[in-house]
């Protein structure tokens, strides 16, 4: 009597189980940020460095298009222990469809595919978005790095108004017919899924009626097992066996018959992308040291720069891991880059006046901002290797700027 109490309780513990996996594929929750800031400091500050980005628009309608644009560096000093971005594939990071990726272009070239890019290299990106799902978005440019994960870019929220049920995305087929991908054989997806839980409920219906779990392991270790299934059982094992063959075969049959032309996804990797020429670089910076003081959120470094053009220069900017330290006496953002990874007066230099030509000095730079704490960068200088890198704008007399990477090592300091 208590075994079969015993085991009436794990047959019915094992299909509350089963409902509850089910339900849980089922229900997706909306998210509305991405985890952004706990990917590792070193991942965002070492890959890609996402710079000039541009968001068209900050509110979008239903079926209306906007772009992110921008440029990316692959930086030099790639971390060994991410893999190589030789296969890649620029996207973006929203939360789930909201959006959809109408296309993207690196360098000029449609990027359907995968892409090999080359370290040391810049490239200039666009993705082409059609809002689909009202709401506020954080829309973030994102590269996934086979072996690397995503790697992600800044966000910006991004406010799509209208409703989903407007949202259409015709597309014309190789043969010309025009379909509506949103909604295209829905039916029948809807149908198959249906038919084959259907059929595994009922596979599943059929065995837990019987003794299950401890009975079962009684009859075996009794030497009965033979006792344990039926002729019935066979039976019904045969026709559920036939059944799904004989269905999976007209399935495939009454398939080809009505779409006789299919191609296969494509798949492969493009070469040889464009890179972006940025403008000769005539400043050069040695990094002295660097350290992060970690009580003021500040980062520390020690440059001496070196200018031999034939102009003066003035440091304006400093960004790493998207967030952007700016000197406002020298630049002030006007693309309407997001608040959080902005610091309009992050960046301190202790001279920062004009360098003439030919001459070199050695300051001290201070970029400092919540930002460090926000973004959680600092946690870097808890890495084996606590190394930083980032991107160091200069501009000239006539406002034209260059750009020089910095990669060295970062010693924390906790007084
Ligand atoms: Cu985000």
């Amino acid at each position: 009597m208590k075994l079969l109490l015993r085991d009436k309780v794990a047959k019915l513990s094992f299909v509350a189980l089963l409902a509850a996996s089910s339900a849980a594929m089922l229900y997706t929750p909306t998210a509305a940020a991405h985890g952004e800031k706990s990917q590792a400091a070193f991942m965002r500050m070492r890959t890609i460095h996402w710079f000039d980005l541009n968001w068209s628009k900050e509110e979008v309608k239903v079926n209306d298009t906007m772009t992110v644009t921008g440029k990316f560096y692959v930086f030099a000093g790639w971390p060994e222990t991410v893999d190589k971005p030789d296969i890649a594939f620029l996207n973006v990071g929203i939360p789930g469809p909201v959006f959809i990726r109408a296309g993207s272009w690196i360098g000029g070239q449609l990027v359907p595919r995968s892409v090999s890019l080359e370290l040391g290299e810049i490239y200039e990106f666009k993705v082409l978005l059609k809002a689909r799902r009202p709401g506020d978005w954080h829309v973030h440019s994102m590269m996934n790095v086979k072996g690397g994960g995503p790697i992600i870019g800044p966000g910006k929220w991004t406010t799509i108004t209208g409703s989903m049920k407007d949202f259409v995305n015709p597309v014309t087929t190789l043969t010309g017919q025009t379909i509506d991908l949103e909604t295209y054989n829905l039916e029948n997806t809807y149908f198959w899924h249906a038919l084959w839980y259907a059929i595994g409920l009922a596979w599943l219906a059929y065995w837990v009626r019987k003794p299950m779990f401890i009975p079962r392991s009684i009859a075996i270790e009794s030497g009965k097992a033979n006792t344990l299934i039926t002729s019935t059982d066979r039976q019904v094992g045969i026709a559920f066996t036939v059944g799904t063959i004989a269905l999976v075969a007209f399935g495939m049959t009454s398939t080809n018959e009505k779409y006789p032309i299919t191609t296969p996804l494509q798949a492969g990797l493009l070469r040889g992308m464009k890179p972006f020429e940025m403008p000769a670089k005539t400043v050069t910076v040695k990094v002295e040291d660097a350290t992060y003081r970690v009580p003021g959120r500040a980062m520390q470094m020690t440059l001496k720069i070196t200018n031999n053009g034939d102009t003066s220069v003035r440091l304006g900017e400093f960004q790493t891991a998207s967030v952007r330290f700016l000197d406002s006496a020298v630049l002030e953002d006007t693309t309407g880059y997001p608040d959080d990874l902005l610091a309009e007066d992050g960046l301190t230099v202790s001279d920062n006046s004009p360098l003439a030509p030919g001459q070199t000095r050695t300051v001290q730079v201070t970029a400092s901002d919540a930002a460090w704490e926000v973004y959680r960068l600092a946690d870097l200088i808890y890495d084996p290797d606590s190394r930083f890198a980032g991107l160091l704008f200069f501009f000239d007399e006539s406002g034209k700027r260059q750009m020089v990477t910095v990669d060295a090592p970062l010693i924390p300091v906790f007084i």
